[in-house]
């Protein structure tokens, strides 16, 4: 734990922009995570899949995700998600957003991939999801960490609470996460925020940031706080719905 340092997550899924029934809803929600990220000043945002809606959006929303993940001004972590899948037709090969926007990095490891921010002290771990069926388990073979440094687990699935196969897709059991050795398991697909940690492993949904019902009402994003002393606190943070102050946009 002598190798942790202090540092700072925000975590959002289920961002579905280009949403085709309320295209504006889910932009005005994806710009408060960011102004959330800046008034917060947290050092990394981790998007836990489904960050587009589906493959066929138009470009002007690809635009506007690179935009707004440039405006971050910070790392940060896409996963994609079962509207986003990484495969032949995935958005992801329609723009590179690594080249585009030098802060984000994409998981594309469908067997599972390590991102280390040695800067940070944080290493992530996730599978880029290339199919939504039951065969894919998002949490399934986390590997034993590698470092000293914080080690941050990212899926995106359907909790199976009773731990049972049920044939539901992209399955999460309780024992996955209890096992996976991770300080935080940050979750997508669910759209409401829901704690669900399991045997003192932190992990949580952090819910859609348009809210569980999408409908004006913006929802909430998670914070999760690495301390060498304390430990991890997690948090959730409600959205505000305002257009930065041009004071707030300082860094
Ligand atoms: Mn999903």
């Amino acid at each position: 734990m002598t190798e942790h340092r202090r540092v700072s997550l925000l975590h959002t899924s289920d961002v579905h922009l280009g949403w085709d029934s309320n295209p504006l809803l889910v932009k005005r929600a994806f710009t408060a995570v960011i102004n959330t990220a800046h008034k917060l000043d947290v050092d990394i945002v981790i998007v836990a899949g489904d960050l587009f809606d589906h493959s066929r959006i138009e470009n002007d929303v690809i635009t506007f995700a690179i935009a707004e993940m440039n405006r971050a001004g910070r790392q940060v972590i896409v996963l994609p998600g079962n509207h986003d899948v990484y495969d032949a037709t995935s958005v992801y090969h329609r723009v590179d957003v690594e080249a585009e926007c030098p802060n984000v990095k994409l998981i594309r490891g469908q067997a599972g991939e390590m991102v280390r921010l040695p800067d940070k002290g944080v290493t992530f771990w996730g599978k880029a999801m290339e199919e939504h069926h039951p065969g894919f388990h998002p949490l399934a073979d986390v590997p034993t960490r590698a470092n000293g440094d914080w080690f941050v687990g990212v899926a995106h699935g359907h909790f199976e609470p009773s731990g049972a196969v049920s044939g539901r897709s992209s399955p999460i059991y309780p024992a996955e996460i209890a096992s996976a050795g991770c300080d935080y398991v940050a979750l997508g697909h669910w759209h409401i925020p829901l704690d669900i940690s399991q045997q003192g492993v932190r992990c949580r949904y952090s819910g859609s940031p348009a809210g569980s019902g999408f409908s004006d009402t913006l929802g909430e994003v998670s914070i999760v706080e690495f301390d060498p002393v304390e430990g991890v606190t997690v948090r959730s943070q409600p959205l505000e719905d305002r257009p930065p102050q041009p004071m707030d946009d300082e860094d």
